[in-house]
């Protein structure tokens, strides 16, 4: 009797440690089908606390403070590579992660650049940064002639006409400088300070037309018709456009990457030294790494990938969208940067204040 007692009350502890199994999530805002977590948890038993950022300077303060209790993070590689140095992370468990080898050789080989030997994270998604906009309201302001050139956003003018309906550009100094620099003509990758500060001061020149720097909100405001032309990324532009579609209210939305080229950036997931739950954030990741779970989550979000073994399953409209998954012809205008060192972003971060306060 007494031993049924004490056998039942160490089952009972025991399922009440189980439901315990906890994994914190940080993860880009709308980058997720939600009921992907749901299944995870249903599967696995682990509940996932989820968070979300929109900028990989919010997550890198959070990061470098240390204790964030988070157990899994998506940082941009180029913020991955600083962070790497920094000595945050911890590398990855591979006998843990089986379905690592259905990863994109071509995009793990882009990723070795900044992460050497692909030791601490995986590609969760690619993209480039582009410009969205409302195809009614940019008919009415530029005729035939869609903004399709850099020198839409840049040349004053060209900006202007959209100011009255609404235009967003993204708070993330990465995005847009290169952005500048390009249209500059000078190297988007370059770290020299003269030529940051001249792609501040080219922002500077046509800030008076932008309502707002911010990095999310540009999803619902272009899909609701609150603004019509957004500097922003390639998922976030179709959710716009299917969120549109879905209210059925008329706007129609369009990505384009602009004809100079476009920065094609990386998120990829990673384990904090110090995560409280290891084990579970592994498990997580080889979820997230599983072909279906993969396609699942790019035709909700509209960004590509970076497991190749999925694109059988993407949905056939995602997958012949160059403008999510670029073909050989596009990615030729794509260009890549390096990290910035600290003093690098230091005076990057300096002057993206100088572009958003004036001071
Ligand atoms: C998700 C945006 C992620 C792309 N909404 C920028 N890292």
């Amino acid at each position: 009797m007494r031993n049924t007692f004490a056998v039942c009350l160490t089952l009972i502890s025991l399922g009440a440690a189980a439901q315990q199994k906890t994994v914190n999530v940080y993860n880009w805002s709308d980058y997720v089908d939600p009921k992907v977590l749901d299944e995870f948890t249903r599967e696995t038993g682990i509940k996932v606390v989820y968070d979300t950022y929109d900028s990989n300077e919010t997550l890198e303060t959070k990061l470098l403070a240390g204790k964030t209790g988070y157990d899994v993070v998506a940082p941009s590689a180029t913020f991955l590579q600083r962070q790497i140095q920094a000595g945050i992370y911890q590398k990855l468990d591979k006998k843990a992660l089986p379905n690592a080898k259905g990863l994109w050789p071509e995009i793990n080989a882009r990723l070795a650049a900044y992460d050497p030997g692909n030791q601490y994270a995986v590609n969760y998604m690619w993209f480039t940064t582009g410009i969205a906009y409302n195809v009614q309201k940019a008919r009415q302001r530029t005729g035939e002639k869609p903004p399709d050139s850099w020198d839409a956003v840049f040349k004053p003018e060209n900006l202007k006409r959209f100011a009255d309906c609404g235009v967003y550009m993204l708070d993330s100094p990465e995005d847009m400088f290169t952005a500048a620099l390009k249209y500059l003509g000078i190297s988007p990758d370059s770290k020299k300070p003269e030529d940051i500060r001249r792609a501040a001061e080219a922002l500077t020149r046509i800030k008076s037309s932008v309502k707002k720097f911010h990095s999310s909100e540009y999803i619902n405001a272009l899909a609701n018709g609150d603004i019509c032309f957004a500097v922003g990324w390639a998922g976030d532009a179709f959710q716009s456009r299917n969120r549109a579609r879905e209210a059925k209210n008329g706007v129609d939305i369009a990505y384009v990457i602009p004809k100079e080229g476009a920065l094609m950036s990386l998120d990829n997931l990673a384990v904090p030294k110090d995560a409280p739950h290891p084990e579970e954030a592994f498990r997580f990741i080889d979820f997230l790494l599983r072909p279906e779970i993969a396609a699942r989550n790019t035709a909700v979000t509209n960004f590509a990938n970076g497991v190749i073994a999925s694109k059988a399953l993407v949905d056939k409209e995602i997958l012949d969208n160059k403008a999510i998954y670029p073909g050989e012809e596009t990615l030729k205008r794509l260009y890549t940067i390096t990290a910035n060192d600290l003093t690098t972003q230091k005076i990057v971060t300096r002057e993206w204040t100088r572009v958003k306060t004036g001071k």
